[in-house]
């Protein structure tokens, strides 16, 4: 099944305008005036003219209908709806592997057999492994209230370092504001804790967790900006809903830029994994994305055959023209 999924993504900003924007935190005049005219990442996707080519994804689907895009491996910058490197650090690692022969839970609990991402920390305090993906979401004001963001983790045992380390999902909003207008939320397992939501738990290891945030269930710390500190790793915690309250006015008007998944610093010795990310809320045309790791197949056999066959002919004519 090699079928062609079309998404009018409507692109409003390009690559190199999100670079600037993201680690800058530059003001956003500009941005909602230039196009994405073409960029290419290397899982196969294609992006031209505002239409997104995804060349080998196994169904053909409406863009009411929810999208399940497998992801291969990880771009080194950020384009619209392609996974890349957002934040590796050294000592930190990200990749995309096969599960099958893992064994255990990891194999046999799988949310989306048989690959997933695994993210890992050696042993120092700089290690970070962040990985995530851009697009355009929309507006806070407009999505909050009816987002669904969902992930599968996995805490793998052999872990060394703090039983509260695990993959955490992260959304990242941009928008004007008087003094900073660009802030993190970040969702970390051990804060979430079933039956012990804000309140600092070890999260169990050896199993993989389905993880299903909404409006008004899954707490986050943010890293500042919109009128609130940086509550540094710790509470305060706060919804979605609670956050849309607390942050000034401004928030309402920022675009959801980024969706991301790691280990932050200062969580050596870490061995994680996860996989079905999902996106989705039905504020105008809606948005609804799942993301599959899978590692990328191998030719099939008939492929290689004719590959043979062309390589042999062009010895062939090499040789006649010799
Ligand atoms: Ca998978």
């Amino acid at each position: 099944m090699h079928k062609t999924l079309r998404i009018n993504n409507n692109l409003q900003w390009n690559t190199n305008c999100f670079i600037r924007e993201l680690r800058l935190n530059a003001d956003t005049k500009g941005m909602e005036d230039q196009k994405l005219i073409s960029t290419r990442s290397t899982t196969g996707k294609v992006v031209l003219g505002g239409f997104l080519v995804i060349g080998t994804i196994g169904f053909t689907a409406a863009s009411s209908e929810a999208a399940e895009i497998i992801v291969n491996d990880f771009a080194a910058g950020p384009s619209a709806g392609v996974w890349y490197t957002s934040d590796v650090r050294p000592g930190g690692t990200a990749s995309i592997v096969s599960l099958t022969g893992a064994g255990g839970n990891l194999e046999n609990n799988a949310p989306l057999p048989t690959g997933a991402a695994k993210i890992t920390t050696d042993s120092t305090n700089a290690a970070k492994a962040e990985v995530g993906v851009a697009d355009s979401y929309g507006k806070a004001g407009n999505i909050l209230r009816s987002l669904q963001v969902g992930y599968s983790y996995f805490k793998d045992s052999a872990s060394t370092g703090s039983a509260e380390a695990a993959p955490s999902i992260k959304l990242t909003f941009l928008g004007a504001h008087s003094s900073d207008g660009f802030v993190t939320l970040i969702y970390e397992p051990y804060w979430n804790q079933v039956g012990f939501e804000g309140t600092s738990k070890p999260v169990s290891s050896g199993d993989w967790v389905d993880v299903a945030i909404d409006f008004d269930s899954g707490l986050f710390w943010g890293n500042g900006g919109f009128g609130e500190a940086n509550s540094g790793g710790g509470p305060p915690l706060r919804t979605l809903e609670g956050w849309l309250a607390a942050f000034d006015t401004e928030f309402g008007d920022a675009d959801l830029i980024q969706v991301s998944v790691g280990m932050g610093t200062f969580n050596p010795g870490q061995i994680g994994f996860f996989d079905n990310v999902s996106i989705a809320h039905s504020f105008g045309g809606g948005f609804d994305k799942t993301y599959n790791f899978e590692v990328a197949a191998v030719p099939a056999p008939a492929s290689l055959g004719l590959l043979a066959v062309g390589l042999a002919g062009l010895g062939w004519a090499r040789r006649r023209k010799a």
